[in-house]
């Protein structure tokens, strides 16, 4: 089997992470991490854009617990293409503590939507980040999307705010429950009421079957300062969008702490700062319930939740 180099400059995940100082909830969910590799146990993919550093199932549920979290949701990362193996290894070793989001092919069978459902797939990821990915036609993402429904499963979605006019039509079309990655990765540069951030509240206020995460403040912050050394205040520069979001739609909002950060550029947060960054976002223990167990429980673990 063969060894990776990491893309040059790749930032490898904080290797001690602060303890929170943030009373989580019981149960509090991360819904969105990754798992990569092992590289030399599950390869990356032949067609990835970056080779990461290895950030096993084992190093992830460390994170888990010493972060004060019960449960992890697993998104496919691109690096490892639609091979879902690490990510279902990662499932079968959770203990029914994890839940993944799979990346498919038209291709797939039934047979192999059924075995993942069994590990605790819940979701496949469509991702139009171009750096990221190649180029996926609609019909086929659209054929996906009906298969999936019938398992219950749900549509997540990846890109950059200014092509969102563009897919307007793509995710007003789904027929399952859709999850925003990153409020859509706005341009916090810009005014929380400017065109680009009013159209992506809209599509959640006109859908109630988009949901988001309000997550990965060290990716969209300009300012800064970095969840870094004790900071108690990182990325106030985004904080204006997610609680904007958070207000208006507390019923359809997760959080993920987006370990192991894959393609930072300029500093890798303090997972355990990140955690803290909830407090600022979501003041009150309920805004805190609601975003980090009630909401992930109902799109994950619905079986364990009370109606
Ligand atoms: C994220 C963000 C990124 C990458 C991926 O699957 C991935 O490779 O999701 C990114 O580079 O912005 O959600 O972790």
């Amino acid at each position: 089997m063969g060894t990776f180099d990491k893309t040059p400059g790749w930032l490898d995940w904080h290797a001690a992470p602060s303890r929170p100082r943030l009373q989580l909830p019981a149960g509090a969910v991360d819904a969105h991490c990754h798992v990569f590799g092992p590289g030399a146990e599950f390869p990356y993919a032949p067609e990835r854009k970056y080779t990461p550093c290895d950030a096993s199932a084992a190093q992830l549920f460390a994170l888990r617990q010493h972060l004060g979290l019960s449960r992890n949701v697993i998104v496919q990362a691109t690096c490892h293409g639609a091979d879902n193996s690490a990510m279902l290894d990662a499932l079968a070793r959770s203990k029914g503590r994890a839940r993944g989001v799979a990346t498919v092919r038209r291709e797939v069978s039934d047979e192999e939507l059924q075995r993942m459902h069994e590990l605790g797939v819940r979701g496949v990821r469509f991702n139009f980040v171009r750096r990221l990915v190649d180029f996926t036609p609609k019909e086929e993402l659209v054929e996906i999307a009906q298969r999936i429904a019938r398992l219950g499963w749900h549509v997540v979605v990846y890109f950059e705010a200014a092509d969102l006019p563009e897919l307007w039509d793509l995710f007003t079309s789904l027929p399952t429950p859709v999850v925003v990655d990153h409020m859509g990765r706005p341009d916090v540069s810009q005014p929380v009421d400017g065109p680009e951030f009013s159209l992506f509240l809209r599509l959640l206020r006109e859908h109630p079957n988009i949901w988001t995460k309000l997550s990965c403040p060290e990716r969209l912050s300009l300012s800064g300062p970095p969840a870094l050394d004790g900071e108690a205040q990182p990325y106030p520069d985004v904080l204006p969008f997610a609680q904007r979001v958070l207000e208006e739609f507390p019923a359809r909002v997760l959080w993920g702490t987006d370990w192991p950060h894959p393609n930072l550029k300029d500093h890798m947060p303090d997972d355990g700062l990140l955690v803290d960054f909830i407090a600022q976002l979501a003041t009150t223990p309920e805004q805190q319930q609601r975003l980090l167990v009630d909401n992930p429980m109902r799109l994950y673990w619905p079986e364990e939740t009370k109606t």
